[in-house]
C-alpha cells in the first residue's frame, strides 16, 4: 500500500527550479573531490522521527497525520516498514537507523517483545531485499520503558542491567541479520541527577562491562558492524557520563575500549555541551574517533535538544570540511536526527523538511570542496604556524626543546611579533565562497 501518494520520486532540478518537491543542490551522481554526491554523504531516515513518532511535546498531544493512525499497535508497526520502503526510495536517501522499539511495540513480556520484533524484522529484511535500502545503524532503547527509571547499564539495579544485557544481545543479533554497518550506543539515561544517591564508579565500571560484553558477543555472532558511542553532555540526565567526544573518548581509553569503538556525533548535542559540531567532529578525527553523523541543529535560544533539521550553511560547510579534512566518513553517513515541527503535522512536511536537510548539506559539501580548492583556511592555517616549521619552533616539534634550551632561547629573544588573527577577513570569505556555489 502506498502512504505518500500525491507524491513522486523527488528529482534533481538545480539551482533555477522553483519546485519545492526538488533537490536545487543534493545531486546523487555529481562528482565531488573524486567522489559522488551520493558516497560522500551516504543519508539516512531516521525512523523514529520520521514513522513512529506523533509530534507530541510535554504541553500537547501529537498532531501528525498519517496513513497508520487508526491502525493497532501490531499493525502501525507493519505499516510504518512499507511507508519507510517508499518514502526512501521517493526521496533517494539509502540508509534508515532504528532504535528496536521504534520499529515494534514491547509485549507482555521480553520473550513476547522479541517475538513481535521478530516479525517486523522479516518484513524488513524482505523490504531490503526488493527495494536495495541499507541500515546504516540500530541502536537498543534503554530509556523510555519505565524500568530504566535508573539507567540501564548504569543501573542502581541489577535485574535491570541484565534485562538490558538481553535487549543488546537482541539488538545486536537484529543488525546481524539486517547486516548494520554501525551499530550505535546512545546512553539514554546513563548518567545521574545528584551524587547524594549515586555510587560513580560502579556504574562507569558497570557501563564499561556491559561495553566488553557488546564487542564479546557481536565477535562470538560474527557481526562486523563498527561500535559508535553517540555523545550528549544533558536531557535526560542532568548529568550525562559520555558528556562530548573528549570525555567519551576518555572512558573508552580507561576502560581498554577505545580500538572498538568510534563515535556517533549530533549537532545539536555539541550545542548542548557548549561546543560547535565541527569541533567535536575535529575531536574526534584528531583522534582517528570519526565514526557517523547525526544531522540536526537546535535552537540556541531555546538550548535544549529541539533536533530541528539542519538548514544553517554555516554550520554544514564547516561541518563537511571537517568531514572532507578527515578523509570521509567511513562506514558512516549522514543521519537525519531531526524532527519536523510540531506545526508541520501533513505528510509532505516530512518531505520538505528532508529535502531541506539533504539541499543544505549538498550545499555545505560544494562550499567544504571550494574552500579546500581555494586553500582559504589550510593556507591561512599553515602560514600561521609557520615559526614551528624552523628554529626552535621545529626544535619544539621534534621533541629536542627543553626548559633550560628554551630559556636560553627566550633569553636572547627580545622583540616578540606576534600576527593578526584575520578571523573578521576569513569570515566574510567563507561567506564570499558558500553564495557562489
Ligand atoms: C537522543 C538521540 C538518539 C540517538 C539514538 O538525543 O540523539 O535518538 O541518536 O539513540
Ligand atoms: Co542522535
Amino acid at each position: 500500500m502506498a502512504y505518500f501518494k500525491n507524491i513522486g520520486k523527488i528529482a534533481y532540478e538545480g539551482k533555477g527550479s522553483d519546485n519545492p518537491l526538488a533537490f536545487k543542490h543534493y545531486n546523487p551522481q555529481e562528482v565531488v573531490l573524486g567522489k559522488t554526491m551520493e558516497e560522500h554523504l551516504r543519508f539516512a531516515v531516521a525512523y523514529w522521527h520520521t514513522f513512529t513518532a506523533s509530534g507530541a511535546d510535554p504541553f500537547g498531544v501529537g498532531t501528525a497525520v498519517r496513513g497508520w493512525d487508526s491502525a493497532n499497535e501490531m499493525d502501525q508497526a507493519k505499516m510504518r516498514v512499507e511507508a519507510n520502503f517508499e518514502f526512501l526510495n521517493k526521496i533517494g536517501i539509502p540508509f534508515y537507523c532504528f532504535h528496536d522499539r521504534d520499529i515494534a511495540p514491547e509485549g507482555a513480556s521480553l520473550a513476547e517483545t522479541n517475538k513481535n520484533l521478530d516479525v517486523i524484522v522479516d518484513l524488513l529484511e524482505q523490504g531490503m531485499k526488493d527495494t536495495g535500502a541499507k541500515l546504516l545503524w540500530n541502536t537498543a532503547n534503554m530509556f523510555t520503558n519505565p524500568r530504566f527509571v535508573h539507567g540501564a547499564g548504569t543501573t542502581s539495579n541489577a535485574d535491570v542491567y541484565a534485562y538490558a544485557g538481553a535487549q543488546l544481545k537482541k539488538s545486536l543479533e537484529i543488525g546481524k541479520r539486517l547486516g548494520a554497518e554501525n551499530y550505535v550506543f546512545w546512553g539514554g539515561r546513563e548518567g545521574y541527577e545528584t551524587l547524594l544517591n549515586t555510587d560513580m564508579a560502579l556504574e562507569l565500571d558497570n557501563l564499561a562491562r556491559l561495553f566488553h560484553m557488546a564487542v564479546a558477543y557481536a565477535n562470538e555472532i560474527g557481526f562486523g558492524a563498527q561500535f559508535l558511542i553517540e555523545p550528549k553532555p544533558k536531557e535526560p540526565t542532568k548529568h550525562q557520563y559520555d558528556f562530548d567526544a573528549a570525555t567519551t573518548i576518555a572512558f573508552l581509553q580507561k576502560y581498554g575500549l577505545k580500538d572498538y569503538f568510534k563515535l556517533n556525533l549530533e549537532a545539536n548535542h555539541a550545542t548542548l555541551a557548549g561546543h560547535t559540531f565541527e569541533h567535536e567532529i575535529r575531536v574526534a578525527a584528531i583522534n582517528g574517533m570519526l565514526g557517523s553523523l547525526d544531522a540536526n541543529q537546535g535552537d540556541l535560544l531555546l538550548g535544549w535538544d529541539t533536533d530541528e533539521f539542519p538548514t544553517d550553511l554555516f554550520s554544514t560547510t564547516l561541518t563537511m570540511y571537517e568531514v572532507l579534512k578527515a578523509g570521509g566518513i567511513g562506514k558512516g553517513g549522514v543521519n537525519f536526527d531531526a524532527k519536523v515541527r510540531r506545526g508541520s503535522f501533513e505528510d509532505e512536511d516530512l518531505f520538505l523538511a528532508h529535502i531541506a536537510g539533504m539541499d543544505t548539506y549538498a550545499w555545505g559539501l560544494k562550499a567544504a570542496a571550494k574552500l579546500i580548492d581555494t586553500n582559504l583556511i589550510d593556507g591561512f592555517v599553515e602560514n600561521r604556524y609557520r615559526s614551528f616549521k624552523e628554529g626552535i619552533g621545529a626544535e619544539i616539534v621534534a621533541g629536542r626543546a627543553t626548559l633550560a634550551s628554551l630559556e636560553q632561547y627566550a633569553l636572547q629573544n627580545n622583540a616578540i611579533k606576534n600576527e593578526s588573527g584575520r578571523l573578521e577577513r576569513i569570515k566574510l570569505q567563507l561567506n564570499e565562497i558558500i553564495y557562489s556555489v
